[in-house]
């Protein structure tokens, strides 16, 4: 999910960049922990044998050839993606991201006792990002083949948010279910001009087009750990320079992350890989720009948006990159003006985290408040993880929680008409001995 940054125009519209910054997820830390994922995976064994169609073929193959192996819980993932991650990787044992060691001053912490140390006892906050890393990664690359032309968004939104619930086995229906894990917020799935926070709502009628640039923004949380992490689609290889501009300024960002990092500097370097890519579309030359009013930001717990925002353009922000500190770098390339505005029907809110206690009068807001507490807490939702929840007739309710302050709305982010955007993005853990780009995979 995107970050804005508040530029003049936007400055009108918006509350400040630091009101936004939510701190801790107040009280919705009580998440359960592996000992209930655990009870979940038990359940759930049978249920996964039997949808994987490819799996058990391939189980009855390998029974002929070694008759002494007992075929037990499921070796790979099926499709669509239905067997739990915690059932393909035992014992709490995740595939890593990507380990990078820090460089000069830092240098030191790869092999530091004392950063070692600090490391291990953040045991389970690592077990939980791996966890939701992984089932990001099996979910997307199903997503690749399963998003084409000619496919409904509300199908592709679908298709991508019941893998993600399946893979960490919570459906997120009973009340508490989507805060131990399932989706990190609602997945973006913006076409074209429109950059991000496009979510269809129901009865949406948009099929995708062969000619169309869409950005895929996925996010999993496993007890409140958050992977944001995004890429783009398009089917016309006449937009490849545009997306290839985004893969690299992406990498360049998550390269120059490390403690001690300037933020503006970071910005800088960005766009510097940005800018140096140009497109060709119908005869015509655009520059490839940076979306300068979108941030990659810091992660907190069970909060996507944290205080600390990685621009994409060069800035004077001096802030820097702290041991600990979870980012989501991403980036925005235009061939556009390359800047955002809000325009359209909005999907996506979330509970502010600096909601204050207000009296509220509107007994349908009063109650979707509670509903938004039990399941959401200060998670991003859309109006069909509402829907879901049965949950109907809740939009005068909604737009009051939102006029009071308690509830923030994330409206379609969109440039010029006719211009075409890519996202690509990563989320990345600073941690004491390395950083690790725990969203990478190998298709970008
Ligand atoms: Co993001």
């Amino acid at each position: 999910m995107a970050a804005q940054a508040p530029t003049d125009e936007l400055k009108k519209l918006n509350i400040s960049d630091d009101a936004k910054a939510s701190g801790n997820a107040n009280g919705k830390t009580d998440a359960p922990k592996n000992g209930d994922l655990n009870q979940d995976e038990d359940d759930s064994e049978d249920e996964a044998e039997g949808a994987a169609d490819a799996t058990a073929t391939a189980a009855k193959k390998k029974k002929k050839r070694k008759p002494k192996k007992k075929k037990k819980a499921p070796t790979e993932q099926s499709d669509p993606p239905r067997v739990l991650i915690s059932q393909l990787f035992r014992n709490n044992t995740y595939p890593k991201g990507e380990e990078v060691e820090y460089t000069d001053e830092n240098r030191y912490r790869t092999t530091s006792e004392e950063k070692r140390h600090l490391d291990n006892l953040n045991s389970e906050f690592l077990v939980d990002y791996r966890h939701a890393a992984e089932a990001h990664r099996q979910t997307r690359q199903w997503a690749r083949k399963f998003i084409q032309p000619g496919k409904t968004l509300l199908e592709i939104a679908d298709g991508i948010e019941d893998s993600v619930r399946a893979l960490v086995g919570h459906q997120g229906l009973e009340e508490g279910d989507a805060l131990k894990a399932g989706m990190g917020f609602p997945t973006g799935l913006s076409i074209n001009h429109c950059a991000a926070h496009y979510n269809p709502n129901a009865g949406n009628k948009i099929v995708l087009k062969e000619d169309d640039v869409l950005k895929v923004d996925i996010g999993v949380h496993v007890n409140g750990r958050i992977v944001d992490s995004a890429f783009t689609l398009a089917w016309n290889p006449r937009y490849d320079p545009l997306l290839e501009a985004v893969k690299a300024a992406t990498n360049e960002g998550v390269k120059q992350a490390g403690i001690d990092a300037r933020l503006g500097e970071i910005g800088g370097h960005i766009q510097e890989v940005m800018e140096s890519y140009e497109i060709e579309l119908n005869g015509t030359t655009y520059p490839i720009k940076s979306i300068r009013n979108l941030n990659g930001h810091t992660i907190n717990h069970y909060s996507i948006h944290g205080s600390k925002s990685v621009p994409i353009v060069k800035s004077n922000n001096n802030d820097k990159m702290e041991e600990g500190d979870v980012f989501a770098i991403e980036t925005f390339g235009s061939t556009g003006k390359g800047v955002v505005y809000e325009d359209g029907e909005v999907s996506h809110y979330a509970k502010r985290g600096d909601a204050s206690k207000v009296d509220l009068r509107l007994s349908s807001a009063k109650a979707l408040l509670r509903v938004i507490d039990k399941n959401f807490g200060t998670l991003p939702f859309c109006r069909r993880y509402l829907d879901r929840l049965g949950q109907d007739k809740y939009l005068l309710g909604l737009n009051n929680l939102v006029n009071n302050g308690i509830v923030e709305q994330y409206p379609p982010l969109v440039d010029q008409k006719g211009s075409y955007t890519a996202q690509f993005e990563h989320t990345v853990l600073i941690r004491p001995t390395v950083k690790e780009v725990i969203s990478r995979g190998e298709d970008f």
